[in-house]
């Protein structure tokens, strides 16, 4: 009976590492939105700021937000993306209406939709982005992740509600956790020049949500596919500590990637292609080589984990 006991446990504790993972405060961050009629029509971007796991979902709505009415207005749409692989940070995803799809850079599905495409007003909207199991209430806010004001501001928690005003949730610290696009605009990106400005995910984030950092057009959609920055590669400009530990040879590689740290501690490499998507995962003592030969020629980025620290290194398969 002990035995079986333990068992259940070491069942329960295993089965608990696999509980997808929730979206937290800032976990993304918007990166563009397209009110004017587009093809794709009415698509927003938002960037990871963590790695995320296939299964785990989080749901954006354009309904406002009204603390003092009681929360969220309704009418307005709202949705869900179901990832369906696992991503890196730094990984963009374009939501759209028309079609209804969440996409990567390269138009390949990221995940699955549910619920109804956002139809954003060229009149003023926002979007709101919580994790899809916290719905957040005005006594729990603690579901929200990010947020993109294009209303012309926020409104003042006296403010009379409607589809075009939101006030901004008590928990998104503008500038930190949510960015709003000021005079009301149709279209607006966070701008190329900006594209490398934050190596960090924390600065990448408060850079995202900075509004001055953003472009807008009032009067044509952004082609937003493929987003403008690479910030996958941004956020893995080398850690120079760990990329002082670590080799990976040769480049370009045909078959066998070796890899030398000078550290007993054990490595994770992942190898993603450029569209974030994760193709091998492996494990590695102190020396230890990947099989590459399975990967068609291209580019890929290897990212070596090792307590802590995190280094990606742009890989050329022959
Ligand atoms: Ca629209
Ligand atoms: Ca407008
Ligand atoms: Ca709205």
């Amino acid at each position: 009976m002990k035995t079986n006991k333990l068992f259940m446990l070491i069942l329960l504790l295993l089965a608990t590492q696999y509980i997808t993972a929730q979206f937290a405060l800032g976990d993304i961050a918007f990166s563009a939105y397209n009110s004017d009629t587009a093809t794709p029509d009415d698509s927003f971007t938002i960037v990871l700021l963590r790695d995320v796991t296939s299964g785990e979902a989080i749901t954006f709505t354009e309904n406002g937000w009204f603390a003092h009415l009681g929360g969220f207005r309704s009418g307005e749409s709202t949705c869900t993306l179901t990832f369906g692989s696992n991503y890196p940070a730094g990984t963009q995803v374009i939501i759209s209406r028309t079609p209804f799809q969440a996409v990567d850079k390269d138009n390949n599905s990221v995940g699955t939709m549910s619920g109804s495409g956002l139809n954003l007003a060229t009149g003023g909207d926002s979007i709101l982005a919580y994790d899809a199991a916290s719905l957040p209430t005005t006594s729990d806010e603690s579901g929200f992740v990010a947020g993109i004001n294009m209303t012309g501001e926020w409104r003042t928690p006296d403010g009379m509600d409607s589809t075009s005003t939101t006030e901004r949730p008590a928990t998104l610290i503008d500038g930190t956790h949510a960015v709003s696009i000021e005079p009301e605009i149709d279209n607006a990106r966070y701008a190329a020049a900006n594209c490398s400005v934050a190596t960090t995910v924390d600065g990448l984030r408060t850079a995202l949500n900075t509004a001055t950092n953003w472009e807008t057009d009032n009067g044509t959609a952004y082609t937003q596919v493929p987003p403008v920055c690479d910030f996958i590669a941004v956020l893995s400009t080398l850690d120079h500590d760990l990329e002082a530990t670590m080799q990976l040879y040769p480049n370009p590689v045909e078959e066998l990637l070796y890899i030398r740290s000078d550290s007993s501690s054990d490595v994770q490499i992942t190898v993603y292609d450029l569209s974030g998507k994760q193709l091998i995962v492996s494990t590695e003592r102190t020396i230890g080589s990947l099989d590459m030969s399975s990967l068609t020629t291209g580019i890929y980025f290897v990212e070596i984990k090792r307590d802590q620290r995190r280094m990606t290194q742009k890989i050329v398969k022959l």
